[in-house]
């Protein structure tokens, strides 16, 4: 991508009400825009970061098993009504009335559309275990939309949901998810921990939160130290064997959102192990058996004939809140430091002279070089004083900045910064690509 074509309108200054770093520096950087309370505009820049988180956690759900479908944001309220939970939502459920005066609702959850899915096609337990998400858009009218992106009133969630013929069973899709959730996490850079929660509205008897440690944080945890060490299983474990060590590795140890804690049991441990800590939820992971498919009658077919409510559970990223909350992880004074995997951009050119033919020669021999090596450049060719660019660059957070500029090529050099540390290096245009290619 060519700067001088593309769409970053980067701001000096963020606008005063924004109170938290992510929320500024989102506005900034140019990467989206407030259209209503809690509802945004997602500009070129912030897309490209959002589709990448949204990629991660697709690659991740594959790999754990889980089929991806497309549900609608517009949901049937008769739905709800089955479930039993159109009256209890409250106010937070966006109502909607259609020229047929047909009442509907834009979804905040999937839990009823995806059990009339199951219920319509799935009649026998030879066709479970299944887990079916789906990356959507969702609507809660919360009372208090604030911080940005963080908490929206639109935002982006995977959820997915699993069937399964019993609770041993249902266990074994929870385990999944919790493994493949701490994978996600790690994948986006953070590093994030599982504390026992209370399920609230969605229901059932077991929940655990994933929390990113950052002190603007909402939510209020406690846990032992040695759960933030231990980090994820990675890629290559049993994702169709048992799992119940691994995850019990890490249920096992102290970990609990402020609904759930308990002090006795907390200030029993090891001081040294004890922490607390603000935390951000990225994400949200509920069984709750026959809660849905009990209300809504979805059965299956057991090996000895009879037939059964099926048990559930389902599992939710926040995707767009993890934008923000990647940003309040990895930032400093000058602006964003994307970890490469969710980077906008792998690479900015920066052509320090735009006009001076040997300087706009070797910039664009490198933007080529970097295309073909499918590290997503974007070539600073912008007519503008180099003190403004690298101000720019540094605030969007591209994580290298490749500079060409006459004096440098006087010497047969160009240089390489890495934006996370400040590292600067002179080298030869072909040593330099093999750097930033790693
Ligand atoms: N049906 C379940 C799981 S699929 C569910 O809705 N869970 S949830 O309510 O916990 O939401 C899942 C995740 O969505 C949360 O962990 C959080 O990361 C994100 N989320 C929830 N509300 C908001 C919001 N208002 N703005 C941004 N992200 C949100």
């Amino acid at each position: 991508m060519r700067l001088s074509r593309y769409f970053m309108p980067t701001l000096r200054e963020a606008p005063s009400d924004a109170q938290i770093v992510s929320h500024q520096l989102m506005l900034r950087a140019g990467m989206m825009r407030q259209e209503a309370a809690g509802i945004y505009a997602w500009l070129p820049l912030g897309l490209r970061v959002l589709k990448k988180i949204e990629q991660i956690v697709r690659e991740e759900m594959n790999r754990a098993g889980a089929i991806e479908v497309l549900m609608p944001t517009l949901q049937l309220a008769d739905l709800w009504r089955e479930s039993g939970r159109y009256d209890d939502y409250g106010e937070e459920m966006l109502r909607i009335r259609d020229r047929h005066e047909r009442d509907l609702l834009y979804g905040p959850t999937a839990e009823e559309v995806i059990t009339d899915i199951f219920r319509s096609y799935i009649k026998s337990y030879k066709d479970l275990p299944k887990n079916l998400y789906n990356i959507q858009w969702k609507f809660r009218d919360e009372r208090r939309p604030r911080f940005g992106v963080m908490r929206g009133r639109e935002f982006l969630m995977k959820d997915a949901y699993s069937f399964d013929i019993d609770e041993a069973a249902a266990r074994r899709s929870y385990n999944r998810m919790f493994l493949a959730y701490l994978n996600i996490y790690a994948r986006l850079g953070l590093s994030a921990i599982p504390v026992r929660a209370d399920p609230g509205p969605i229901g059932g008897d077991m929940s655990h939160e994933f929390m990113i440690l950052a002190d603007t944080g909402e939510s209020e945890v406690f846990a032992d130290r040695a759960l933030v060490e231990m980090g994820a299983p990675g890629p290559d474990i049993d994702w169709h064997g048992d799992l119940e060590a691994e995850v019990t590795r890490r249920t096992s140890l102290y970990a609990a959102s402020d609904e759930m804690h308990d002090p006795d049991a907390f200030e029993a441990m090891f001081e040294d192990n004890r922490m607390t800590a603000r935390g951000i939820e990225v994400g949200h992971i509920f069984y709750f058996g026959e809660k849905y498919s009990k209300p809504m009658g979805a059965k299956v077919t057991g090996p000895d004939g009879v037939d059964r409510f099926v048990q559930m559970g389902s599992y939710g990223v926040g995707v767009s809140r993890l934008v923000a909350a990647i940003i309040e992880a990895s930032h400093d004074e000058t602006g964003i430091v994307w970890p490469d995997s969710v980077a906008p951009f792998g690479v900015a050119v920066v052509n320090l002279r735009p006009g001076d033919g040997a300087v706009d020669e070797v910039a664009e021999q490198a933007y080529r070089a970097l295309t073909a090596a499918g590290l997503d450049p974007l070539l600073d060719d912008r007519d503008d004083r180099p003190g403004a660019k690298f101000a720019a660059l540094d605030l969007v957070g591209i994580p290298w900045q490749l500079i060409v500029g006459p004096k440098g090529l006087a010497e047969g050099v160009v240089e390489i910064k890495r934006r996370a540390t400040g590292e600067r290096q002179s080298l030869p245009l072909d040593q330099a690509l093999k750097v930033i290619a790693g």
